[in-house]
């Protein structure tokens, strides 16, 4: 049966209320024993999407991290890529992310008129997304390389706004961020405030490290939460957080 495509999935979940899980992967830092096993687990507890990007990716193994990912695990591989360098065919969509908390006109549309014909000429399925930077607590990679300001998390408003006006202009989904490794995830009055101002699904990661504060986002509007360091770190709590997903109506798989 052909897959669904990623949207589609995303817009359902949305549209049933059901809550969705996804694992970042970032190639740079994965060493490839402890990527099979994440892959692996995500696969056993059944994460609804693998993202695979970051803000560096300096080694070329891009491809062959892809074509290793796809052979352990039947989730959707989902491009989340930190410049138009990070591309490759071999995943099925592509989060084509512009930075609107930000006001560096090459990420909010430069790289992505240097990624067009090679995004035409491919088979990913290209998800246009709004990129909401806000402040964790530290300085993000996100914050350092793309020499913007995050919006500072107790600005609920300035969220809402920047996700209506992304919403405005088409994008059809946004993805908040408080960057990876961050010490505070984005904070649910946010995530409330950016649900109550958009109808299109809302990706939430960044510092989620447990379930509770997993919970705590879908409870307030995330439809996919997303998780990386912590995953990185301790592959076995992808049990955990799958299993708070199932409580907040993820169909068990
Ligand atoms: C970062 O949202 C992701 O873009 C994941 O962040 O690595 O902190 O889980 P963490």
């Amino acid at each position: 049966m052909p897959r669904r495509s990623v949207y589609t999935c995303l817009l359902n979940a949305h549209q049933r209320g059901a809550k969705q899980l996804a694992v970042l992967i970032d190639p740079d830092q994965s060493r490839l024993s402890r990527l099979h096993r994440t892959v692996e687990l995500a696969a056993e507890v059944g994460v609804h999407y693998l993202l695979v990007g970051g803000s560096l990716v300096v080694n070329d193994q891009l491809d062959a991290v892809l074509t290793d990912i796809r052979q352990r695990c039947a989730a959707p591989i989902v491009l989340f890529p930190g410049n138009s360098f990070q591309l490759s065919y071999r995943a099925d969509a592509l989060l084509f992310l512009s930075l609107i908390s930000g006001r560096n006109a090459d990420l909010l549309i430069g790289q992505h008129v240097i990624a067009a014909p090679f995004l035409r000429q491919s088979p990913l399925e290209i998800i246009p997304t709004g990129y909401l930077l806000v402040d964790g607590g530290v300085v993000s990679s996100v914050q350092y390389m793309s020499n913007t300001l995050p919006i500072p998390a107790n600005k609920p408003d300035i969220a809402a706004c920047t996700a209506m006006a992304g919403e405005m202009l088409g994008l059809k989904t946004i993805y908040l961020d408080a960057g990876s490794g961050a010490q505070r995830p984005v904070p649910e009055e946010m995530v409330a405030a950016v649900r109550a101002a958009v109808e299109v699904p809302l990706w939430v990661g960044g510092g989620i490290r447990t379930p509770e504060q997993a919970s705590a986002r879908w409870c307030a509007g995330a439809d996919v939460v997303v998780v990386g360091t912590v995953v990185e770190q301790q592959p076995e709590c992808l049990h955990e957080l799958r299993a708070a997903a199932v409580e907040w109506g993820a169909a068990p798989e």
